[in-house]
């Protein structure tokens, strides 16, 4: 008799972000270490070294040409992040294993460019930058985090008055001769080593990506293009032609203050945080180097026959997610790194656990990759090896 008493039938199932209810089906992916950080907004926190790289680039871009948004919230349509840039269907940029999904509909934003289509239809102005939080299934290494801050940067003229001064190229070279030419005194003594790499882009034509020689390796800073011109005749203003570029502003900082490790920015430490003033570009002191342990893991993945429900697939970026849901920021990063030749598809993992604030002891490591292995088993079925 209880089922049939006055209580209400069962809600459909929701979740709750930045104060709405959101309904979450299938394609719901967000683990909680994500929606805990939403209100972080590293970007906004004054003297905080992201803050103070946005605002130090906003200053080479002045108004009333340039208009800054900077608290656009980070939950978008797939419309909006996908389709409104040309991004085909099967784009794999669009799967559950890149991208977090609050439901079939809606999403993390992957880019600031998500909001590129709706400014240039404000028509509020013709240049625009866009500084906002943007969110990843990525890698786990010292210049990947699944939550990241982008500055999206635009600028559309009117098409005859472009090919009057000689065309895009001329007049972007016109346009960065007049901007305001205070020094940045970065915090590396090197020169910098900057190439420029041929890219695509669905939404710029053609497209480049920068880089910068940095700890050893290539580190890319930013994607560019100009606009397609579907764009502008998609926001009902189609005689505009301009460029757009994505910047990640933490390897922007990385630099700049020579910050070392990308999980330093969401540090609560006063180590960290006291050590950066508003306006300033300082040289970051580590506050020592704390010793690394790794742990390997290997395991084989259950054939798809004996899986429940049949297809069960696996995806580095799951393994990656995995880590930083039991790890936390003392995951320093994650190798996959080796593919032994056996008939069912076998996988190993290199995990290297290191606290930035103090020393780790190997019972806390071994205890996270304990923990690592119970979820690999009880969550995608895995035989683990060892
Ligand atoms: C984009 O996101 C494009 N929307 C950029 C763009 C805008 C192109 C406008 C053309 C016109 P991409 O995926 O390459 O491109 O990311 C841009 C930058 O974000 C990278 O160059 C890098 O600096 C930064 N970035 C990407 N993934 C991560 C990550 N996991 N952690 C930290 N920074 C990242
Ligand atoms: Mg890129």
């Amino acid at each position: 008799w209880r089922k049939y008493s006055t209580k209400e039938p069962p809600s459909p199932p929701t979740i709750q972000l930045e104060g709405r209810h959101y309904l979450i089906d299938e394609w719901t992916n967000l683990s909680s270490h994500i929606s805990s950080a939403l209100p972080r907004k590293l970007h906004l926190q004054p003297s905080h070294p992201l803050s103070i790289t946005r605002r130090l680039i906003e200053s080479r871009f002045p108004g009333p040409t340039y208009q800054y948004h900077n608290d656009l919230s980070p939950i978008v349509s797939v419309h909006q992040n996908f389709d409104s840039l040309g991004f085909p269907i099967n784009h794999p940029g669009r799967s559950r294993t890149d991208t977090y999904y609050i439901n079939k509909d809606t999403v993390l934003r992957t880019h600031t460019s998500a909001h590129q289509a709706d400014t240039f239809r404000s028509g509020t102005s013709d240049g625009f930058l866009i500084s906002a939080d943007v969110y990843r299934r990525d890698a786990i290494d010292r210049s990947h985090y699944p939550i990241f801050h982008q500055m999206e940067g635009a600028r559309m003229w009117s098409r005859d008055a472009c090919k009057a001064r000689g065309g895009v190229p001329a007049v972007i070279r016109e346009e960065i001769e007049s901007m305001p030419k205070h020094g940045i005194n970065g915090a590396s003594e090197e020169p910098l080593r900057v190439r420029w790499v041929e890219a695509y882009f669905p939404f710029t034509s053609p497209s480049w990506e920068l880089e910068v020689y940095w700890q050893g390796n290539w580190l890319e800073l930013l994607g560019c293009g100009v606009v397609q011109q579907s764009l502008p005749k998609n926001a009902d203003i189609p005689d505009k032609i301009g460029w757009a570029f994505g910047v990640g502003l933490e390897r922007i900082a990385m630099l700049l203050f020579g910050i070392p490790d990308i999980r330093l920015f969401w540090s609560l430490d006063k180590r960290f945080l006291e050590q950066f003033k508003e306006g300033e570009i300082s040289r970051f002191v580590p506050f020592s180097k704390f010793p690394s342990c790794y742990k390997d893991v290997a395991f084989w993945l259950p054939s798809s026959s004996s899986a429940a429900g049949g297809q069960v697939s696996f995806h580095e970026n799951d393994m990656m997610e995995i880590v930083r849901n039991v790890a936390g920021d003392l995951a320093e990063d994650v190798d996959e790194f080796t593919h032994p030749n056996t008939g069912r598809k076998s996988l190993c993992f290199r995990i290297n656990y290191r606290s930035l604030e103090r020393t780790l002891k190997n019972d806390e490591a071994n205890s996270l990759q304990k923990a690592v292995k119970r979820v690999l088993v009880e969550e995608f079925g895995v035989e683990v090896r060892g």
